[in-house]
């Protein structure tokens, strides 16, 4: 079984990574980006999925289904990597998370009752487990920095990003800011010195909902694969094209049907 010890995960210049972002229990969506992966895989191509894959709403919320399916992916499929979400991190670190009215954390657990019965407090255990062994963030050869969100104010190398939970899931501020944090609480110049100190070009997130895609400046792009506004997009990520500004992502930008 695979075990990442480490919370920052490189990859080498090669093949193409597909990066997926805030499925939020659309089994529908969930299935089509499985379908599109099952094509692309391959010993050289990665996937990537960024976080928030669970907690959706009322009767669609199939984050349970999703949440198994990834799990066995990320324990046996290669190249399958999985980041590590706010909406993950709300069951690590027993926080609540409310969007519009519903407290999503226990509708989460209802979730899980449901479908398990008495088995549900060891399922639960198992999901926790499971988002501690995700890594944060992924960097790649070319220069592609990619987290749920973020940047932190508080990372000056990539060892602080590699040390990252050594102040544990718990009131950790640089955890928080890698997974909340969204344009206007950091500013441009931060994205700039983020991606220097870390050796890197340019910053995929997911998180906050987009139509598509947007750019935040020249270094910066956020991507909404299924919970946004209009068009669902993900990136075919070339890792081994030169990479300067998210305008060099203009031709790997793909829309599911
Ligand atoms: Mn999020």
């Amino acid at each position: 079984m695979k075990y990442y010890k480490e919370k920052l995960v490189k990859l080498p210049a090669k093949g193409k990574a597909m990066i997926i972002t805030d499925i939020h229990g659309n089994l529908e969506d969930y299935h089509k980006y499985m379908e599109i992966w099952n094509d692309f895989k391959n010993k050289d191509n990665h996937l990537i999925l960024t976080g928030d894959y669970i907690h959706g709403f009322g009767d669609k919320d199939k984050s349970v289904e999703i949440l198994e399916s990834v799990k066995w992916s990320f324990e046996h499929v290669p190249n399958f990597h999985v980041t590590l979400g706010n909406h993950e991190l709300a069951h690590v670190a027993n926080i609540n998370v409310v969007k519009g009215g519903h407290n999503q954390k226990e509708e989460f657990e209802q979730l899980i009752l449901n479908k398990y019965d008495e088995n549900c407090y060891l399922k639960l255990q198992q999901y926790k487990k499971f988002f501690k062994k995700l890594p944060i963030s992924i960097k790649t050869a070319n220069g592609a920095f990619i987290s749920h969100s973020g940047p932190s104010r508080y990372i000056k190398s990539s060892h602080d990003l590699e040390n990252i939970l050594n102040d544990g899931y718990v009131g950790n501020p640089i955890l928080s800011e890698m997974l909340w944090s969204r344009y206007g609480d950091y500013n441009l110049q931060d994205v700039d010195s983020f991606l220097e100190a870390v050796g890197c070009k340019i910053y995929i997130v997911g998180h906050t909902p987009v139509r598509g895609v947007k750019k935040i400046g020249k270094k910066q792009m956020i991507v909404s694969s299924s919970y946004g506004y209009g068009p669902k997009a993900y990136l075919e990520l070339d890792l081994e094209k030169k990479l300067e500004t998210v305008d060099d992502l203009d031709d790997m930008v793909r829309f599911l049907d």
